[in-house]
């Protein structure tokens, strides 16, 4: 992540899973550690296990809300989020309308603060090597 100072922050997670669409791109993700600040799993409140929500398919965690409408953008939204990376992009980062806290945001770097860049990347684990049936028991188990 770069912010409009061009300072970079990371946060790398040692686990990361996404399930299909069947299960709603539902994410597994723990192992945190970096510089920005862990606003993906934090305790109070964490995004691990949450289903992906869009628009049109409001899988969030607020009942009475749907957080992809109200935050434009598509995310694992809780109630609604420590982090939102497909967020509004913002010319200047800052933006201090509570009620618009819709930018590219990650939390711990800012709570009113829209990222000018970000970069999601993911590594395969290579001494993880499941077989098919491997795969339907892991999923089995992460569905419970
Ligand atoms: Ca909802």
């Amino acid at each position: 992540m770069v912010d409009f100072d061009g300072r970079h922050h990371f946060a790398e997670y040692d686990h990361f899973r996404i399930l299909d669409e069947a299960h709603d791109y539902r994410i597994h993700v723990h192992g945190y550690h970096g510089d920005a600040g862990d606003s993906l799993t934090p305790a109070w409140s964490n995004h691990d296990g949450q289903a992906f929500s869009t628009y049109d398919r409001d899988n969030d965690g607020r009942f009475y809300d749907n957080c992809a409408e109200r935050f434009h953008g598509a995310w694992w939204f809780r109630s609604c989020f420590e982090s939102h990376l497909n967020g509004f992009y913002y010319k200047h980062g800052e933006h201090n309308d509570y009620f618009k806290q819709n930018g590219i945001q990650w939390n711990t770097v800012g709570h009113h603060y829209s990222l000018k860049s970000v970069v999601m990347m993911i590594k395969p684990n290579k001494q993880l090597v499941h077989t098919k049936e491997d795969e339907n028991i892991q999923l089995s188990n992460d569905i419970q």
